[in-house]
């Protein structure tokens, strides 16, 4: 299940946090094709809760496995995976397999199915009370998870008063993969596992184990569904990535978290020359990596302050440096505008209605949606990380401090300046000579560039110099972009 499944030539994923289906489609035909992604994960696909004034985090609380949310109904959904599909772009969906709601309380879900959070009753489904973990799994004083040193209690209780599956019973799984089933049958390519580390291992392996190869029509034959598990692990907990790795990927939160501090200038960039497993992180491909995520850009999930859109700076300078190094398989986050001091404040909308996403003249987004893959140096330096991959990378240059580069096979080569005073360098890059679009300053239409060009020598060497006040510090160029 660690195998992305992305179509040939084709390495990164957008979370569209919070869009809706028919605007994923569009975006697929319209940008996400063209520009080289592989894939998108989705919100969460299944019945939700409704909770008053709509925060975005209602989606993480199941009603049932009916196909309706705010982000659209089932032939919705359908019609985006297949157009994304037929474009080349993968789906991947959110699956909420931990839990259901809230406990306390009663209503009604998106898709209109009952439910009571008192009696643990969701019909839609159907789940009673008999599955559900109860006092003899759990045996913390209110049923609540209190202590992440405590395995058992993290996994057997409930995450902040989530009503939580029992994955132990056979019906439990039967139902999860059922919804699982239903997805693959449609056409998704596989699962964003929320909050894996909450579910034993083995129920998860069993669960697994249970879905089928994914469309055929789509994939070839026995293709299994990509799987990543959200597992925050910052090494001082029992319970470890590693105990998911091998049954799927992970998500690598540490990767955040430390380039966050190398990007704010906290630790030397230079640092950077062994990035990778050296930095106590797990092997390259049993990892997905991001700088930031729905969570931490809005203090949830423990927050952590990562570097968001907020900083666009360094989160440029962040992403870049993710998506030009070979470690891992690399997610981008897109985000819709919000308050910060309102971490609740669902997406863009009117009434119940999420509003469009709309395209200014200039590529960017605008109807309140930040769409930070449509900014020039993301989208161009998911399609660097196409041209470089399976590169090793090699004449990695550092000034000792803040000043990086290196490069990626002779395929590509970046240059970083996050020092105080700018940078004036002749380096070698790996490349054949010619001229190169720097694809961080403009664009390559097909012949001419639109922003700066660099001269690579017949030996390979090239002169970079970089202004250290600029807002965007760096240049980047490789054979895909080259006159
Ligand atoms: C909401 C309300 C709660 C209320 C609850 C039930 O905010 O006050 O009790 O509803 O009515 C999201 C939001 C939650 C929200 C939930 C359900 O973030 O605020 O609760 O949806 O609507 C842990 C988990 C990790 C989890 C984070 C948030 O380990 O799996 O907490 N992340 C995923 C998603 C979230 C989502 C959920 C799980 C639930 O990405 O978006 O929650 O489906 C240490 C530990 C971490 C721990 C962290 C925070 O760092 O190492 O493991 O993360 O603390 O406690
Ligand atoms: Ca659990």
């Amino acid at each position: 299940y660690s195998n992305p499944t992305c179509a040939p030539g084709r390495n990164t994923i957008v979370h569209l946090f919070e869009w809706k289906w028919s605007d994923i489609a569009q975006e697929c035909e319209r940008f996400l094709g063209p520009n080289g992604f592989c894939g998108v994960q989705i919100s969460p696909p299944n019945e939700n809760r409704l909770v008053s004034n709509r925060p975005w985090w209602e989606r993480y609380q199941p009603v049932s496995y009916k196909l309706i949310t705010r982000s659209g109904n089932e032939d919705q959904l359908r019609d985006m995976v297949n157009r994304c599909n037929k474009v080349n772009v993968r789906i991947y969906a959110d699956a909420v397999i931990n839990h259901m709601t809230g406990v306390g309380g009663s209503g009604t879900g998106t898709a209109g199915s009952h439910w009571d959070g008192d009696s643990l009753s969701y019909p839609g489904v159907p789940f009673s009370a008999w599955d559900f973990n109860s006092g003899s799994e759990c045996h913390s004083s209110d049923m609540n998870i209190h202590d992440y040193n405590n395995a058992e209690e993290v996994r057997n209780c409930r995450l902040v008063s989530l009503a939580d599956l029992k994955l132990s019973k056979n019906y439990v799984r039967d139902e999860i993969a059922g919804y699982m089933n239903h997805l693959i049958n449609i056409g998704v390519a596989g699962f964003r596992v929320d909050a894996a580390k909450h579910m034993w291992p083995g129920d998860l392996r069993s669960l697994f184990g249970k879905l089928t190869n994914l469309n055929s029509g789509v994939f070839g034959s026995g293709v299994k569904p990509f799987i990543f598990q959200e597992v925050i692990d910052m090494g001082s907990e029992p319970i470890s990535a590693s105990e998911y790795i091998g049954i799927g990927r992970v998500t690598n939160f540490i990767f955040g978290a430390k380039l966050g501090q190398v990007f704010r200038n906290e630790n030397k960039a230079s640092y950077l020359h062994n990035w990778g497993e050296a930095w106590n992180m797990p092997n390259s491909n049993d990892v997905v990596v991001f700088i930031d995520n729905h969570d931490n850009q809005r203090g949830h999930g423990g927050g952590g302050g990562p570097i968001t859109h907020f900083e666009p700076r360094p989160y440029k300078l962040a992403t870049t440096f993710m998506l030009a190094h070979p470690y891992g398989f690399t997610r981008l986050m897109s985000s819709y505008n919000f308050d910060r001091s309102n971490t609740d404040q669902g997406p863009p909308h009117h009434g119940d209605t999420i509003n469009d996403v709309t395209i200014n003249g200039d590529q960017t987004c605008g109807n309140g949606w930040t769409c930070e893959h449509r900014w020039r140096q993301m989208y161009n330096m998911v399609a660097f990380r196409n041209v470089v991959m399976g590169q090793n990378l090699q004449h990695w240059w550092d000034n000792g401090n803040y000043q990086i580069a290196f490069g990626r096979g002779n395929k590509g080569f970046i240059v970083m300046n996050m020092d105080s005073h700018s940078l004036d360098q002749t380096l070698q890059t790996g490349l054949p000579a010619g001229t190169y679009c720097d694809v961080i300053s403009g664009n390559y239409d097909g012949s001419s560039c639109s922003g700066n060009e660099i001269q690579v020598g017949n030996d390979g060497n090239a002169h970079f110099s970089i202004g250290n006040t600029s807002d965007n510090p760096m240049i980047a160029i490789h054979v895909g972009a080259k006159k």
